[in-house]
């Protein structure tokens, strides 16, 4: 089954503690400290998987976690590194932090690898902190801790080229004609619900990969129909194939088709629009009474710089020659890869609890004390925070009082209703669940 978004929880190993402990020989009474070092945490990689076009494995399972490090034994027993966990994922993933909705990798093009949280480092053993004043160290030093994030994956799907068109255009009648896949065809609108992906083959080794997409209508890119869910998958195509039907016999006007679908498409995106678009007027093998719709079709897309094809998906006519021209498009338009720039970076949030803030009073135009809540820890965490979504803001919260800064807040004397200002934000606070009410001023 065909899945294309899934959120997972992962954790990487906490580090081992050191050890401690002294050595105990034969006629020694008091040997040296020999506690060892605990063991590093396991890492949390993602990897590509080639063989892989879904990310079916991430509907059932929720938590990833790798490996804690072991602690350090006695006798400089160095403990054992904790396992790295390596989450297999298809080309074109793209995953996210759920909170903030920042990326933290797009592995696609030449990012096949890449490491997400890492491990804690391994506390170090009591052997290690002997000085000429103690020369017996009781302590050892603590493992680090291990690193969690929520995420969101989703797969945006590369492809060469992408089918577009309303329902029942005959897109996957084409690509089962010019491809090895074999998608479901009816002859009814929203028959394909997945997309399908084929290899084009012209026999002389320069395949390509075409997606076949879900029907498109009015509305799509706002969510009406099936075709929604995949409009980011065009995103990604380098050359379209709008397929339309002109043999339609529900009234369908095949120049009406092309528009509205064009439409979706830029309100969408519209750098969808600046790509190639070549259009296949499907079904000609079908007699229509009346006048031409492929030269009605030319009639008004020519003249927009559009290249129009008669084609037919079920008898073959006309599809060699809109294939050769894909080929030659694909050929002359750079492999303009959309890729994805880190915006989040997981170290720097674990490192958060290393940053300083302070929590001042000052007072406000109307006499009131007003909390002033500074510092990169907070400047840091909104920049990481979407603040207008319910789930940003509850996260932001919750940030608040696990890091302690409502207990500082209460202790500089806050009360209900009381103004709270963090970098432009004010808030008003409240110090229940719900915390914070954000005021518009
Ligand atoms: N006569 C004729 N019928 C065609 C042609 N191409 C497709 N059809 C028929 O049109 C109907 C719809 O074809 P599909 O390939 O399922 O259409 P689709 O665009 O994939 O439709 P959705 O998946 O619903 O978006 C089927 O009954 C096909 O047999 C063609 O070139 N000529
Ligand atoms: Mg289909």
């Amino acid at each position: 089954m065909f899945l294309d978004y899934a959120r997972i929880h992962i954790r990487s190993g906490k580090g081992g503690d050191g050890h401690v402990s002294f050595r105990r020989e034969k006629y020694v009474p008091a040997g040296g400290p020999d506690g060892g070092d605990g063991g590093r945490g396991g890492d949390v990689i993602f990897e590509v998987d080639t063989s892989m076009n879904t990310l079916f494995i991430y509907k059932h399972r929720y938590q990833f976690k790798a490996g804690n490090g072991e602690p350090g034994g006695k006798k400089r027993c160095h403990g054992k590194n904790g396992e790295d966990i390596i989450l297999k994922v298809p080309e074109g993933t793209i995953l996210r932090e759920e909170h903030s909705g920042k990326i933290i990798a797009d592995m696609s093009g030449s990012n096949r690898r890449q490491v997400i949280l890492k491990g804690g480092r391994g506390g170090r053993g009591n052997m290690n902190f002997a000085t000429p004043t103690n020369q017996a160290p009781q302590y050892a030093e603590p493992g680090k801790p291990a690193a969690e994030l929520d995420c969101t994956l989703e797969l945006k799907l590369v492809a060469d080229v992408g089918l577009v068109g309303f329902p029942n255009a005959g897109k996957s009648t084409f690509l089962s004609r010019v491809t090895n896949a074999s998608p479901k065809i009816a002859s009814y609108p929203f028959t394909t619900i997945d997309p399908n992906l084929g290899v084009v083959d012209l026999g002389d080794g320069r395949g390509f990969v075409i997606a076949d997409m879900p029907g498109l209508i009015e509305g799509a890119s706002e969510g009406v129909g099936l075709g929604f869910r995949f409009l980011r998958h065009i995103e990604r195509t380098r050359v379209l194939i709008h397929l339309v039907d002109t043999a339609s016999f529900d009234g369908r006007d095949p120049v009406e088709d092309i528009k509205a679908i064009n439409d979706e498409l830029m309100k969408f995106n519209p750098d969808i629009m600046k790509k190639p678009m070549l259009i296949a007027a499907n079904k000609i093998d079908v007699r229509t009474e009346g006048d031409d719709p492929v030269e009605r079709i030319r009639r008004e897309y020519e003249p927009q710089g559009f290249r129009v094809y008669p084609i037919s998906a079920v008898t073959g006519e006309g599809v060699t020659e809109l294939l050769n021209d894909v080929r030659n498009l694909l050929d002359t338009t750079a492999p303009e890869q959309v890729y994805y720039e880190q915006e989040f970076f997981p170290e720097d949030l674990i490192s958060l609890s290393d940053l300083p803030y302070t929590v001042e009073t000052e007072e406000g135009h109307d006499g009131e004390t007003v909390y002033v809540v500074e510092g990169p820890k907070i400047e840091r965490m909104l920049s990481y925070t979407n603040l207008d979504s319910e789930k940003g803001f509850r996260y932001f919260t919750q940030f608040l009082r696990r890091s302690g800064i409502i207990d500082d807040l209460k202790e500089a004397g806050i009360a209900e209703g009381q103004s709270v200002r963090m970098y432009g934000h004010v808030f008003e606070f409240y110090d229940d669940e719900a915390m914070f009410d954000e005021s518009d001023e």
